[in-house]
Formats: structure tokens, sequence, C-alpha cells
């Protein structure tokens, strides 16, 4: 089997705004992460996923572009940029930059050509349409409203499915593509290792046949991607794919497929919202659907392709608010949930403070919120006259600032992210979880994480083992086994706070087991027969076969 080196790896996912400032102007920076890079080298990981730092009016915070080829003055210079690349080389860490080419800014160059005239020779870099009675179609943007903006220049629509000031490319125009790659290509050159793809799976899309996703060239484009600028470099690229299946995975990863290496699936983020209705609209989660989900992914794609593993990103809520307990047993579910996680085959995604286990925000006023899906969907709705205390539900429960309030590093002023105004309030709870908190306990989260990392390295089962999953069907706990040569890999979890027992299944011999991880320090070298759980508690068990089996 092949071995490529991002399949040890572990990737930590930076949201630049949020993660440390180091001039006072309440917005992290460029320079505050490069004082953080011993932080994440004794973490253990390998590489950085920057999210946008180019030139942007930040509109939707950096996922807007205006000009691929600079750094946002918020974040530094490109001189910073090629201090960061160059100091996460010393420390042998990777970047894997945002690739945002479904949509720029509407400030970008080309789109200021684009909606000059109709024959501005920028004009066909965008979707533009012509229609006498209102919008030309029905598509809605993801952010609320017409997908379509009229604009009164030329008396044409132009499409965008995220805000209006970012409208989407026309990716079947050549010129575009050359262009995108050119810029990838400058990227590699100065000595970035991939790129995570924004939004991947739109760019075949078909607006006058309402095909968005899956569009007819979407592989090729890809292949031709990988022709002209991925295979040129030893590179790693994760593709953002909210549409993906365990099929158009495999075409995406497949070996021999020349695409990308691994994508993002967005299966098991919808099992908490009703069918259907969108992330809005709040369910318990369905917890033995969410093993179904997960274990799905995990044999499909077993020696066909290659899974990111994920709990949380920027558009994310917190994970242990989420699908732990943030109160009583934080500590214990934030262990239980990595464990899970990082025990599967695939490459792990940690969440910039998801590894010191920060939690969600309790606000409940909009003007504290300062993310433009929030924001919109809180003013459609209101318009709608819907309560504004159900609207705010949604939001405290589901919104993207829950991930992107600043990382809280220790017990000062606005957990020491910044000396001046933090451009979004930071958690309250800063006092009690802090990265010098966690890094001074031997117990904490942090060092959980930091083992987790280091036994994807030391053992090779975790990397290679196959999949199968215990107990389908129980309540509380989620079980599996990673089977490699002579070993199995045995993962105990227990989601709630309950005290399910666990009865060892007869294919698990005992007699040579090694208790490898758990997030209780009194757990027992060896897994009896029954082992009565605790609270959200998580153990991994090395087993070698009998000689003579
Ligand atoms: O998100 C794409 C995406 O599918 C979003 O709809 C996502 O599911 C949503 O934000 C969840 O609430 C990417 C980026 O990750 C996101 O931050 C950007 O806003 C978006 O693309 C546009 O670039
Ligand atoms: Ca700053």
């Amino acid at each position: 089997m092949e071995k490529a080196w991002w399949q040890k790896s572990t990737i930590y996912q930076i949201y630049p705004r949020s993660f440390n400032d180091s001039n006072g102007d309440g917005i992290g920076d460029l320079e505050g992460i490069i004082a953080k890079l011993d932080y994440l080298q004794l973490l253990g990981i390998d590489i950085i996923w920057l999210s946008p730092v180019y030139q942007s009016p930040n509109d939707d915070n950096g996922y807007d572009i205006s000009n691929y080829y600079d750094i946002m003055s918020d974040f530094g210079t490109m001189d910073d940029m090629e201090r960061l690349i160059e100091e996460t080389k010393k420390r042998d860490i990777h970047i894997m930059m945002d690739l945002v080419i479904n949509h720029t800014s509407d400030e970008h160059h080309w789109f200021k050509e684009s909606r000059k005239s109709k024959d501005n020779p920028y004009r066909d870099y965008y979707i533009w349409r012509e229609s006498e009675n209102g919008p030309p179609s029905d598509i809605t943007s993801v952010f609320s409203g017409s997908a379509w903006e009229w604009d009164g220049q030329t008396d044409e629509y132009y499409f965008h499915l995220f805000s209006k000031k970012q409208p989407d490319l026309n990716l079947h125009n050549p010129e575009v593509r050359e262009h995108l790659y050119k810029m990838m290509n400058f990227w590699l050159s100065k000595g970035v290792s991939g790129f995570r793809m924004d939004v991947i799976d739109l760019i075949g899309k078909e607006v006058d046949e309402n095909v968005l996703t899956d569009g007819p060239k979407l592989h090729d484009y890809l292949q031709e991607m990988n022709e002209k600028v991925l295979s040129r470099y030893p590179t790693v690229t994760v593709g953002e794919t909210p549409s993906a299946t365990t099929e158009t995975a495999q075409l995406y990863t497949g070996k021999g497929r020349n695409e990308l290496d691994m994508v993002f699936t967005f299966q098991h983020m919808s099992l908490d919202e009703r069918a259907g209705e969108g992330k809005w609209a709040l369910k318990e989660l369905d917890f033995t659907e969410l093993k179904k989900v997960l274990s799905t992914w995990q044999t499909s794609l077993f020696q066909k392709g290659w899974n990111s593993l994920y709990w949380n990103n920027h558009d994310q809520p917190r994970i242990v608010s989420r699908w732990g307990n943030d109160q009583e047993y934080r500590v214990e579910s934030a262990k239980m949930l990595a464990t899970v996680l990082h025990m599967m085959q695939g490459t792990p995604f940690i969440y910039q403070g998801e590894e010191i286990g920060m939690t969600n925000i309790d606000w409940d006023d909009i003007t504290r919120y300062r993310d433009i899906e929030s924001i919109n969907y809180f003013n459609e709705k209101k318009t709608e006259g819907v309560p504004e205390q159900e609207i705010m539900q949604s939001i405290r429960t589901k919104g993207r600032d829950n991930a992107r309030t600043p990382f809280q590093w220790n017990d000062d002023a606005h957990g020491g992210f910044t000396n001046g105004v933090p451009w979004i309030e930071v958690n309250a709870n800063y006092h009690e979880i802090n990265a010098l908190e966690a890094m001074g306990n031997q117990d904490s989260i942090f060092y959980h994480y930091q083992k987790l990392i280091a036994l994807r390295k030391r053992l090779d089962i975790v990397v290679y083992g196959e999949y199968e999953l215990l107990l389908e069907d129980h309540p509380e706990i989620m079980a599996y086994t990673r089977t490699w040569e002579e070993q199995t890999l045995l993962v105990v979890a227990n989601f709630y706070g309950g005290n399910p027992d666990f009865k060892l299944p007869e294919t698990v011999d005992d007699a040579r087991s090694t208790l490898i991880i758990s997030n209780y320090s009194d757990t027992r070298e060896r897994p009896s027969e029954i082992h009565t759980l605790r609270p959200y508690e998580a153990v991994v068990y090395l087993i070698e076969k009998q000689p003579n089996n």
C-alpha cells in the first residue's frame, strides 16, 4: 500500500483573525502566529491549514479575496508571510493555504472590470445573465436571499452563491482557470505545501440547468489542476465538498484518479438538524446514525481513497458543547471525542482551541455577533416575524461565531489574545479555560491530543488498520476495532454521562492486550470481560494475536 507523507500527519487549522494579535489592534495576525509556533510544535502537529490571509475587504472574513497575490493588511505583509513559511520549515511544519476559487470579492480587479460593460474582456470571468422580470432563477444564496444580484451598470444580474460581495467565478472560461493555476503555482513556489479548497464541489456548476454541486466538468477541472499544478510539487490537498458521498469521494481521492488527497465530508455534521431544513433547524443528535455515518465512510474508502477526520472548523460550533458536555464533564468528554476521531483511519484536523476544550458562547444579543451568515439569518427571520428568542436559540447553538471567538491563551485581559480591544469578544470562561492552564496540567486535554498525535506516528495500525464497528445499535457506546497484520486496536467510548456495561466481544482475546490511552487515570491495564464505563470514558487497547492463531 502506498504511504504518503500526509497519511501520518495531523493538521491544525488556524483562523488568523482569532488566533493571536501581536500589535494590539484587536485582530490576530501573521506575527502573532509566528509567536505561537513553538506551542504548535509542542502539540506535535505536522501541517497548518491557514484560513485565508489574502487581501480582502472582509465581508466574509477573508473568504472574499480581492488580491490572491497579496496579504490582508490587518494580518501583515508578504514579508511576514515569507517569514512564517521559513519559521514553520525550521520546525518541520508545512503550510496549507486556503484556496478560494469558487468566487472572488466584488472588489477584485477582475470583477471591477467585468461589471463595467458587456464587452469588457473580463465580462466572462463571472456569471452574468439578463432577465426581464426578476432574477433569472430561484437559486438562493447560502447567506440568505436570492443568489442573483442586479447590477445597474449593464442592466444584468450576476450570480453569487454566498454574499453579494462574493461573485462566483466562471471556471468554464479556460482563461480563468489558467490564471488560478498560475496563482497556485506562485504559492507553491513560495514554499507552501498545499491547499484546502473552499467549496470545490461547486466549480463545475451549470447555473442555467440548476446544477450547482457535482457539475459534469468538475472532475475534468480537478484533473487539469492536478496536472498543471499539484503534480509538480509534493503537495497535500483537501477539498471542501459539502455534497460529497462515499461514491464521489472515491472519484476525488481514488488512487490513479489524480485529483485530490482527501475531502471534507459533511454528512456527520448534519445529524443534529431536521432533515432537509438546513443548519438552523435544531434537533438532538441522532447518535446511532452518527456511528453509522462515520463507519460507512471508514469502510467505503478503505484502500479506495482517504478520509479527512474532523469535528470542528471555523464554520461549526465547538464540539465539546455540541456533542460532549461542556459543564461537569468538559475535560472527559473533550478527550473522549478526540479519541474516537483520532483512532479512525484518515488525516485528523484540529481546529484552534479544540485542543484546550474551548466551548460555545451563549450570547443572546445579535449585536455581539460578527458573522455575516448569522446576521443575515437574523434579519431575514426577524422580517418574517419569527420570535427573536427562537432565532437566537439557533444562532447560539449553530452560529459560526462559536468557533471564532479569540483563542484563550491565558488568564490576562481578553484571554491574552490582544492588548487592545478584540474584534469579537472573548468567551467569558477564559479564566478557567486557557492554554497556559492546560500546559501546566499533565492531565489536560492538550496533552491528550499530544498523545493521540504521537500514537498515529508510532503505530502503523492507526494509519492503516481496517475498521469494524461493534455494538452498532448501542444507544450510548461507540466501539470499534482496527485490524492490521498481527494486531487489533480496540476503541471503546461512552458518549454520555451514564455507566453502561461494555462486554468484551469473543473475538477479542484480552490476554495479550495493553492499554494505549484513556481519559481516566485509573483505567485498568487489560480490558476485563465486562467493563463498566464511567461518564464519557474512552479507552483504547492494543491486542497482539496469539502466536499459534
Ligand atoms: O463554506 C462553505 C459552505 O459550504 C458553507 O455553506 C458552510 O457550510 C456554512 O458556512 C456553514 O454554516 C466555505 C467556508 O468554509 C466558509 O467560511 C465561507 O463562508 C464559504 O465557503 C464561502 O467562501
Ligand atoms: Ca493585529
